[in-house]
């Protein structure tokens, strides 16, 4: 297995990292990028959550993997290079192997270490696919590298997890994959906006699996910045914001509390939150609006029964 890094130095890197978290926690409404949930803990926390049956999500999106696995693999066709955006423990893109037959498969995540440790696995199964691993931050730029072949790109990117950006932000993205496609496509799945009970249940699970992932961003933080956050002095609040069409996750205060770290400081009153993510939800006139705006001009669809969640080859 060969694997390629974005090794320019991961000094200056993490050196962006503390400067946004940073700005982050001294602006008025504190905020957390999403990208920290995912830490080696957040990983796997975030694996228990799709594995949970309210998180619709990804038994949704596995079901219509698995019914329509004939029809994407005909519309995406075989052979390429499969780039899987937000890799993860890669199982998704596995389970296409099998009917995509890629000659190349490129898993890029934010998390190398996760990545790593996945693909390792994943390369020894199947020999015949050459396989790359890139730890990359794409929420700010999206790079291939050219050393990773340009015909047919096939770009994946599962598990709605586009709904992290705002729809500026998503554009962008979706253009870059369309630039970098080189006449290639997108395998993507998007959530679909749906009744509130739903989407509750999904991001507040009765188990506080969820709870657990959106806390331990705070040990993510501390980890990063050395800062003294306190676990136990915060709670995991869901709010579903209809205007923006999104679900909002927030860290609540429980308790007037100041956290420190080198030299810089921030007070939190009880009650006062920090915003840690947000999920957009689409329908499928919105998000074949984006995907067009981005370049995407020919779209095929799937759905479930109750039209939770969308699969879509873009082109
Ligand atoms: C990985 C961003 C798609 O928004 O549903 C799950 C993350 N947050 N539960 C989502 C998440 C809380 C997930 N995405």
């Amino acid at each position: 297995m060969q694997i390629a890094t974005t090794s320019e130095s991961s000094t200056p890197i993490h050196q962006d990292f503390i400067h946004e978290i940073e700005l982050g926690l001294i602006a008025p409404c504190a905020s957390i990028s999403p990208k920290f949930l995912y830490d080696p803990l957040g990983s796997h926390l975030f694996t228990a959550i799709t594995l949970l049956p309210e998180y619709y999500p990804s038994n949704t999106e596995k079901g219509i993997f698995t019914q329509y696995q004939d029809q994407i693999a005909e519309a995406v066709g075989s052979g390429g290079t499969l780039i899987d955006l937000g890799a993860g423990n890669c199982q998704k893109a596995e389970s296409f192997f099998h009917s995509l037959k890629p000659s190349n498969y490129l898993a890029i995540d934010f998390s190398s270490e996760y990545l790593l440790d996945s693909l390792k696995k994943l390369a020894g199964k199947y020999p015949h696919i050459a396989m790359q691993c890139i730890g990359m931050d794409f929420s700010k730029q999206l790079i291939i590298p050219d050393a990773i072949a340009k015909t047919k790109r096939t770009f994946f990117y599962p598990g709605s997890s586009l709904g992290n950006f705002l729809q500026s932000e998503a554009l962008q993205l979706l253009g870059q994959i369309k630039n970098q496609a080189n006449d290639g496509s997108l395998l993507i799945g998007v959530d679909l906006m749906k009744e509130d009970s739903v989407l509750m249940a999904a991001y507040d699970d009765p188990l506080k699996v969820t709870a657990a992932f959106n806390l331990n961003i705070l040990r993510s933080i501390n980890s990063h910045l050395g800062s003294n956050f306190r676990v136990e002095q915060f709670r995991h609040t869901v709010k579903v914001n209809h205007a923006e069409n999104r679900v909002e996750l927030y860290l609540e205060a429980l308790e007037d509390l100041n956290v420190v770290w080198a030299g810089n400081s921030r007070a939190f009153k009880k009650g006062d939150l920090i915003h840690t993510e947000n999920s957009h939800k689409y329908t499928i006139e919105s998000i074949k609006a984006l995907l067009k705006n981005a370049g995407f001009e020919k779209t095929q669809i799937w759905t479930d029964p109750k039209d939770y969640f969308a699969v879509i080859y873009a082109q």
